[in-house]
């Protein structure tokens, strides 16, 4: 009976974890500046910064999104390639972010509307 009690105490203790973990990823996914949620993974951040996309190369999973944090002055886009897809930012402000969600397999490249010297890819996998 002990041996029984001690089992079922591991699993709880693991359901527990399950939860923590699960809620540790939903409120990463609510940093989404429009408060939509459609991530199944946990974000990766991008950070725009000094007209660049830091890291401008990043390998993902699909069904991922990455959240791109304007830290410029500046408005800047994430506009994808022709053949790209995944669904354009919009304009995002100086000190807003924006999460796009990839959901498509391949090579996403995507450059800035009002600077297209501005560039990155997103391998998703
Ligand atoms: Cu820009």
């Amino acid at each position: 009976m002990a041996r029984i009690m001690k089992l079922s105490h591991t699993l709880l203790t693991w359901a527990y974890l399950g939860v923590a973990a699960t809620s540790m990823t939903v409120s990463a996914a609510s940093n989404n500046a429009n408060g939509v949620r459609h991530a199944t993974k946990t974000p990766i951040t991008v950070t725009i910064d000094a007209f660049q996309f830091q890291p401008d190369k990043i390998r993902i999973k699909r069904g991922q999104s990455v959240i791109f944090i304007n830290k410029d002055e500046v408005p800047h886009t994430v506009t994808p390639d022709k053949n790209a897809h995944f669904v354009p930012s919009g304009i995002i402000k100086g000190g807003e972010q924006h999460e796009v969600l990839f959901e498509s397999v391949g090579i996403q490249d995507y450059s800035c509307d009002f600077h297209p010297s501005m560039r990155g890819r997103v391998i998703v996998k």
